[in-house]
């Protein structure tokens, strides 16, 4: 993974204090001391408790990292560095912190000890740079508060799901077969390489919660305070997913209906207890009434009852409730206009806006279906200025490869945050979470992923799909990030140029595989964003039909004439007027609806022509031989990396693409085989199709 040794080799040459009291401090320093163990620096420590057992002092240094809250800086900081004045902007905060130097000493400064934490990852990131030339000072803070991965793992093997539901990496980093995993070194440098990508929270345990997994919030907790044990110094909360029927099949009680005093005093009592043994336990996840999960429908109750249940029993400790948004009847089928499974979270959430306690959190999958590779950006963020919301991404490649297939996913994730959904001049997703002023009240929000982390050695079964999970936690800290400049960053803290033979050649080859992968994706899979013609079994390769006749409400409605869903008001589903202008109005003109969206909301003639001016049946067969094409150009550009890099990563890497190019064609073959013999009109370019 990233960050091994030599990626602090520019930090470890030097003279470097760290100055400050705490935990977290105690984390920056054992990283600055191991750091120049490694590479010949000096480090040293100063603050009121630190000193016994501690490196001493430095003398003069090279780089200071320190607490501005112990009491004045120490000796060694260069005195103009007392002087850098706050940023104008306002207060650093619990996680900020401040980059300078001054008399050629690299300074960071901090109010918390996380912003410390935060800063020597920064440094790490800056390498050499940040020691030389002039560095004016300048605040860094996380745009989004809370920056969260959802482990999907199960403490016991599901018979269907295995150890971790959509799970590509092996088995969980946090179970195994119904115990702790008990690799705890593995669960440090987890929580090392999480706090350098700024991610602060956590769940360790699926949203889909069993029995077993249930039993984590009572008589099972004792394995959660030892993973918020391991976490803690990293800078990052353990979260819980929780059944909504706890009070029955752990309580005991004969309903879990939320508005009943017997179920509000066990939640309370119950969530007591977890915060004695968990002073900075972070809060629930809830998955309720979806995909048959229990929740406050079956007692009569909405979910603004159901949310604030458990939100009254949290907020006296500070914790907050993810209350997901992704429920809807997946034993629908197309009866009429109303059941489109892209209308449900908006039809169930929107009226409720006003009516959530404070400490809950809308927890809003990005899109309206289910993390396709080509979706609308989900109406539901821009229909709820009273709440607060977090977004929801997909970091495990459920429907986009299954970590076999590279699929850089930062450039998809960073143009849905940059979506505007109230039009060009309004904000943009990142500004609604990040509580940029706007029409209505400010409500800050989070963004969460779903982690792709396993116990396999790569971490994420594709070495490559690491990129993904760093991007996530930067787009994060900052949703302003490019994607190319996040793709160097993790390539330089994996790869460091100290240890590949040719650093130039490794960026290079890494930019052409992964840059343009996540479209390269979207061409040989469904095509125009009409999403689902995945094998329904697994979600791994294609299915073109594999949903069409069943219940779970992901159509394609490919006949004959045409192809794609009508969410047009006028004639369809009514989808298109859940979004605000000017976007419902684009999304409900055939003439002015992207053209990458265009099945999702219009169901067309084969013969439809795009704004690219190709026929959309012409489309479809382009794409799918350019995207194959595509994935043997990756493959060819990886060879060049044999014997550049790492034997092992190099070698799971070429097993990987050589998979992803069978599947591929695979895609191709199906969904180019399928149009051809619906529509009946051969390739224009003469390609064979069978
Ligand atoms: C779907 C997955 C399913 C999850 C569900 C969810 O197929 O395994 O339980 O999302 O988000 O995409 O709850």
């Amino acid at each position: 993974a990233w960050l091994p040794a030599e990626a602090f080799r520019a930090l470890g040459t030097r003279r470097v204090l760290v100055h400050g009291d705490g935990p977290l401090v105690d984390t920056v320093f054992a990283e600055v001391a191991r750091a120049c163990a490694a590479h010949g620096g000096r480090a040293g420590r100063t603050g009121t408790g630190a000193t016994s057992g501690d490196a001493p002092p430095v003398g003069p240094v090279d780089v200071a990292l320190a607490l501005r809250t112990t009491g004045g800086l120490p000796s060694a900081v260069p005195a103009g560095a007392s002087a850098v004045p706050g940023p104008d902007d306002g207060p650093l905060g619990d996680e900020g912190f401040l980059l300078t130097r001054v008399d050629d000493v690299t300074v960071v400064l901090a109010d918390a000890p996380a912003g410390l934490l935060y800063g020597l990852f920064h440094l790490v990131r800056l390498g050499e740079s940040a020691y030389v030339g002039d560095h004016p000072p300048r605040a860094h803070r996380p745009a989004l508060r809370r920056r969260m991965l959802d482990h999907w793992d199960n403490v016991a093997v599901h018979p269907v799901m295995g150890q971790v539901e959509r799970g590509y990496a092996g088995g969980s980093i946090f179970w195994r077969d119904g115990a702790p995993h008990g690799d705890r070194d593995r669960l440090r440098a987890y929580g090392r390489l999480l706090a350098s990508m700024g991610v602060n929270a956590i769940s360790v345990n699926n949203v889909n919660v069993g029995l077993t997994e249930a039993r984590l919030l009572t008589d099972r907790l004792d394995d959660v305070v030892d993973l918020a044990d391991l976490l803690r110094p990293y800078g990052i909360r353990v979260h819980l997913s929780v059944t909504f029927a706890a009070p029955v099949v752990l309580g005991g009680l004969p309903t879990a209906d939320p508005l009943d005093d017997g179920v509000r005093d066990w939640w309370e009592s119950t969530t007591r207890r977890v915060y004695a043994r968990i002073p900075d336990f972070g809060g629930y996840v809830v998955k309720a009434d979806s995909e048959g999960q229990p929740g406050p429908f079956s007692y009569g109750r909405d979910h603004a009852d159901g949310a604030n249940l458990l939100a009254a029993a949290l907020a006296p400790h500070g914790g907050v409730v993810h209350w997901r948004a992704f429920v809807y009847d997946h034993r629908q089928d197309w009866r009429d206009r109303t059941t489109d499974r892209a209308r449900a979270a908006y039809d169930h959430f929107a009226p409720l806006d006003g009516r959530f306690a404070d400490n809950v959190v809308l927890q809003v999958k990005f899109g309206p279906v289910d993390f396709q590779p080509r979706e609308p950006v989900s109406p539901v963020i821009a229909a709820m200025p009273a709440t607060r919301l977090a977004v929801e991404l997909q970091v495990t490649q459920e429907y986009t490869g299954q970590q076999w297939h590279a699929c850089y996913l930062a450039p998809w994730w960073r143009e849905v945050l940059a979506f505007r959904p109230w039009g060009a001049a309004e904000r943009s997703v990142a500004d609604v979470l990040a509580d940029v002023p706007g029409p209505g009240p400010r409500r800050g929000g989070d963004l969460v992923a779903v982690a792709n982390v396993g116990d396999d050695p790569f971490w994420c079964g594709h070495p490559l799909a690491q990129a993904n999970l760093y991007a996530f936690g930067r787009l994060a800290w900052d949703p302003g990030l490019d994607p190319g400049a996040l793709l160097d960053e993790w390539i330089d803290l994996t790869f460091p140029a100290s240890t590949v033979g040719d650093p130039a050649l490794v960026r290079e080859t890494l930019h052409a595989v992964l840059d343009d992968s996540w479209r390269t994706y979207e061409r040989y899979t469904a095509p125009l964003g009409v999403g689902f013609m995945v094998n329904p079994a697994g979600h791994y390769g294609p299915g073109v039909d594999g949903y069409e006749y069943s219940r779970w409400g992901t159509y394609h409605f490919a006949d004959r004439d045409g192809v794609g869903v009508d969410r047009t008001c006028a004639t369809g589903t009514g989808f298109a007027g859940q979004y605000p202008q000017p976007w419902s109005q684009v999304y409900e003109s055939l003439e002015r609806c992207p053209d990458e969206l265009l099945l999702f909301f219009h169901h067309v003639p084969y013969s439809h022509v795009l704004h690219s001016g190709v026929p959309v049946i012409q489309h479809i067969y382009d794409t799918h031989f350019a995207g194959v094409e595509e994935v043997v150009a990756m493959r060819d550009r990886w060879t060049r990396l044999a014997g550049v890099i790492d034997r092992a990563v190099y070698d799971r890497v070429v097993e990987r693409l050589d998979e992803q190019l069978r599947c591929a064609t695979e895609w191709r073959d199906q969904v180019n085989t399928y149009f051809f013999r619906k529509s009946g009109v051969p390739d224009a370019k003469g390609r064979h199709i069978y």
